[in-house]
């Protein structure tokens, strides 16, 4: 595992992120930009997705943004993936150009798809694309019903979108129904997985739909 201090460099964040697609289609890897709230379970995800596509032979890597810390490259790498740690060092989303330059460090051969865990929040992220062919919303039950509500863009802009921690649904007021219908206003198109990183719920779903973008992307 490695870790490094990166800052945003000048230049154009969605030409980089249009080489970053284009890397990724010609070398056939799947990528999905992970963004929400701290603690809405985005490295818990990954933790569980990692484990179920190893246990089936497929190769996954990730990038991992924090303003500080390797914690979340630790998790990864205990949970079975090679994981390349980002410390923004206060910046509150991760750029283009730092996921092109982490992956430089990975070596891809061989490689189906790459998750990245953005820096979490649901504000930053969205105006900052990575090149990723799906940006995933992570958002859960605790956070509460409104969250679309009050952070449309992330939720308008997502092409995945994911309700986290179902085991705590009788324990905290949580309007699921209300929830999305809030998201499908703003998105419809987006598929939804609920999920329970405790109970395992929706994970099979998760990583089935996964396995399945793989195989286009592979053509
Ligand atoms: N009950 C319950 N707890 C969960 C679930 N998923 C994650 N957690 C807990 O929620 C806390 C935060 O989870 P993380 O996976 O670290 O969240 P994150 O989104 O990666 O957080 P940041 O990287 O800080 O943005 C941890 O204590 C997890 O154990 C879930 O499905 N159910
Ligand atoms: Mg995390």
């Amino acid at each position: 595992m490695r870790v490094q201090l990166m800052r945003s460099v000048l230049g154009d964040n969605s030409q980089i992120a249009q080489s970053n697609r284009q890397r990724w289609d010609e070398e056939g890897i799947l990528a999905l930009d992970f963004m929400g709230s701290p603690g809405s379970g985005k490295t818990s995800i990954l933790e569980r997705v990692v484990q179920e596509l190893s246990a089936r032979g497929i190769s996954v890597k990730v990038i991992e943004g924090d303003v500080a810390s390797a914690n979340d490259a630790e998790r990864i790498e205990a949970a079975g993936a090679e994981a390349f740690q980002i410390n923004t060092g206060g910046g509150c989303h991760l750029h283009a150009g730092m996921v092109s330059r982490a992956m430089n460090e990975l070596d891809l051969a061989g490689v189906d798809a790459i998750f990245i865990e953005n820096v979490g929040n649901l504000v930053c992220p969205t105006a900052f694309k990575l090149g990723a062919h799906f940006r995933v919303v992570v958002a859960s039950v605790p956070e509460g019903d409104d969250k679309p509500e009050k952070y449309p863009v992330a939720f308008r802009e997502a092409d995945v979108i994911i309700l986290n921690k179902s085991d705590l649904l009788p324990y905290i007021p949580f309007d699921t129904e209300r929830f999305w219908h809030l998201s499908d206003q703003l998105n419809s198109t987006a598929p939804r997985f609920t999920v329970s990183c405790a109970s395992g719920e929706g994970i099979d779903e998760l990583c089935e739909f996964i396995v399945e973008e793989i195989a286009k992307v592979k053509g």
